[in-house]
């Protein structure tokens, strides 16, 4: 059984680590590097579910991956030599995947990290465990640590505790407790009174522990480099009982310094519950008083308060060196464990060069802002997509006619029906059986200087010759000379007779709420002269609003002249149309879905094969 087990724990030792948890996966190995150890105890994570992988974690200076894995029992049969399982499954979970783990050949050792897995689930496991010869840490426990060995997830906290407790090298006290917190707190002890723990359990706070304190003890006493024993009982169950009768029976003959806490209990009138389910006085006999005094009866080194603990130890230890059975441990400086960058930003110890800047939104507070303007504020505000867009484009609150006038801009060019270049890419990739995103993509690709896409140049290109004074004449005829069609001019079906609604109404809404349409002055006698030339010469969808937009931009009183200017050297508005097609373009990916079409082809008559 257990007590017979002697040391459970070694430099070699790996575990499969339940339910992937970064930090105590980080720690464990934090504590690995610490200790010199060649290989990281945590040798394959089980993700319950997941279909494999890696998970990235740092082994010293290194970043490593440590394998992923779906079950349990996969995991054991690729890991044969990790026979320790870490089980940080939710108290929910931790009966079946503890079962499971108890049952694959090569796993040992279980740990339980869960609070509040029912008794009787425990009882059926360590009957298992019992009959199997496998040893169960917890529940309810952060574990234990074997100095300078192997270590259970959050056993011992922090790298700056270890340290300081000196876990990265064996000592020679063994070490039992029920809490997980006070093991900490006796790690230092110990380290302080004497040369450190050579092995520490918190068996955890149940009523019924997967292995109890006597357990441990038992094994300290075959553990030869274990030369005294420390426990910290806890009032509430009768555990002590049994190392008592391991006292009395002789079968504990290392020196045991022990104290039960709770002895304050007895100044409550009625029973207390301390913070462990176990941690109840049920009776005189559980009391903390009762049990320090059967202790000390048996053999134990009992001090009269808890405040005489570190003394009794250090007493008991320095009295071993003397009798020259404890030759003290030898101090060394374990490696440094590189600060992760976050905690070393956090202290200001580094400064670190971020990667991407952003000016327009910002995801970090308690509610999204655009340009710093709440969800809270723009829903009470009833913002439309125009306050968006001037908020994530222009980084401006737009004045209402704005906004109304960059949601029409949106509305009417949502759409021009299944024959333009980009509604044809959309419908025939649709039918090609591709998804809504690739549908929606070809379809935009298709946008650049002849389809949709000529709102920028126009912009430019009416900008530089209205402000110049230049007159339409000359500015048609000098692009003409470069050989350039005049951007924002010209369009398939619509003409002179046949003219574009949506430019109409643009131009409509304009002329009544800008303060200025000299832009689209300007452009219409542009299309006065190059309808001149030929009918389908028209100010076109995308001429309109650039020649608008630049208007907007240059009379609504928030933007400079170079502003305005910057705006029109990037190319903000082809975006219009990028963002207003897009809804056109998902409308017949869709619909094509809708209708099962099947693959397009062309027929062969309707292609011109020549040589
Ligand atoms: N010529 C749009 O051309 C189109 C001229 C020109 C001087 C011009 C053409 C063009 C500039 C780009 C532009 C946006 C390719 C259009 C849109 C959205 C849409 C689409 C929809 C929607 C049409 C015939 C003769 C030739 C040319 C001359 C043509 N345009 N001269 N400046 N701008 N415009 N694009 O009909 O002497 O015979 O050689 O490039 O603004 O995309 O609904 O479909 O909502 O989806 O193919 O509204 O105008 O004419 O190429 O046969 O040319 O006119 O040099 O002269 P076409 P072509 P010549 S709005």
């Amino acid at each position: 059984g257990l007590s017979a087990a002697g040391q459970i724990f070694s430099k070699d030792t790996q575990a499969i680590f339940f339910n992937w948890k970064q930090l105590p996966v980080q720690r464990m190995l934090d504590f690995d590097y610490l200790c010199g150890r060649s290989t990281p105890s945590v040798a394959v994570i089980v993700q319950p579910g997941s279909g494999g992988g890696f998970q990235k974690l740092f082994f010293g200076k290194e970043e490593i991956a440590i394998p992923q894995m779906g079950s349990i029992e996969e995991a054991a049969a690729a890991y044969p030599k990790a026979d320790v399982f870490v089980n940080f499954a939710s108290y929910r979970s931790a009966y079946e995947s503890s079962l499971e783990a108890l049952r694959q050949p090569t796993i040992r050792v279980c740990a339980i990290i869960a609070e509040g897995v029912p008794e009787r689930d425990t009882k059926q496991l360590i009957a298992f465990a019992q009959a199997n010869k496998k040893i169960i840490i917890g529940p309810a426990t952060v574990g234990g640590v074997q100095a300078g060995a192997f270590k259970i997830g959050d056993a011992a906290g922090t790298l700056d505790n270890i340290v300081a407790c000196k876990l990265y090298r064996p000592g020679s006290v063994g070490f039992v407790s029920k809490s997980g917190g006070m093991s900490n707190e006796l790690y230092n002890v110990i380290a302080r009174a004497a040369d450190g723990i050579y092995e520490g359990i918190a068996i955890g706070g149940d009523a019924f522990p997967g292995s109890t304190l006597s357990d441990h003890c038992l094994r300290y006493q075959n553990i030869p480099q274990v030369k005294m024993i420390v426990v910290l009982g806890e009032i509430g169950g009768q555990d002590e009982y049994s190392l008592v009768e391991a006292l009395k029976a002789g079968r504990v003959t290392k020196p045991v310094v022990a104290w039960v806490s709770g002895t304050c209990a007895k100044l409550f009138k009625s029973e207390v519950q301390f913070g462990h389910a176990g941690a109840k006085s049920g009776g005189d006999m559980e009391s903390a008083q009762a049990k320090n005094s059967a202790l000390a009866a048996a053999g134990a080194i009992v001090p009269g308060s808890f405040e005489e603990f570190e003394g009794t130890i250090r007493k008991v230890y320095a009295g071993l060196v003397e009798d020259g059975v404890i030759t003290p441990a030898e101090e060394f400086s374990p490696p440094m464990v590189p600060m992760d960058l976050g905690a070393a930003k956090k202290a200001g110890k580094v400064r670190a060069p971020t990667h991407i800047i952003c000016t327009i939104s910002d995801d970090r507070g308690e509610e999204p802002t655009y340009g710093g303007v709440t969800m809270s504020e723009l829903m009470e505000g009833d913002a439309n997509v125009g306050d968006a867009i001037g908020l994530l484009w222009f980084k401006r609150r737009l004045p209402r006619y704005a906004t109304k006038f960059v949601e029409m801009c949106v509305v009417l060019c949502a759409d021009h029906g299944p024959c333009v270049s980009g509604a044809h890419n959309t419908i025939v990739t649709s039918r090609a059986g591709k998804d809504l995103i690739s549908c929606l993509v070809s379809g935009l690709l298709t946008i650049g200087p002849r389809f949709g896409g000529a709102i920028d140049d126009a912009a430019r290109y009416f900008k530089q010759a209205c402000d110049a004074g230049q007159d339409a004449d000359e500015f048609v005829e000098a692009l003409k000379q470069k050989g350039v069609r005049v951007p924002g001019i010209g369009h398939r079906i619509k003409s002179k007779d046949n003219r574009d609604k949506r430019v109409e109404l643009l131009q409509r809404y304009a002329r009544k709420h800008f303060p200025s349409t000299r832009y689209l002055d300007y452009a219409i006698t542009v299309e006065e002269y190059t309808l001149q030339k030929a009918a389908n010469l028209v100010l076109n969808v995308d001429g309109c609003i650039g020649a608008l937009f630049l208007d907007l931009l240059s009379s609504v009183g928030m933007f400079s002249p170079a502003e305005v200017q910057e705006v029109v050297d990037i190319g903000y508005l082809n975006g219009l149309f990028v963002l207003a097609r897009s809804i056109g373009l998902i409308g017949h990916a869709l619909d094509q879905k809708r209708l099962q079409q099947p693959l397009f082809r062309y027929p062969w008559d309707e292609v011109l094969y020549t040589k």
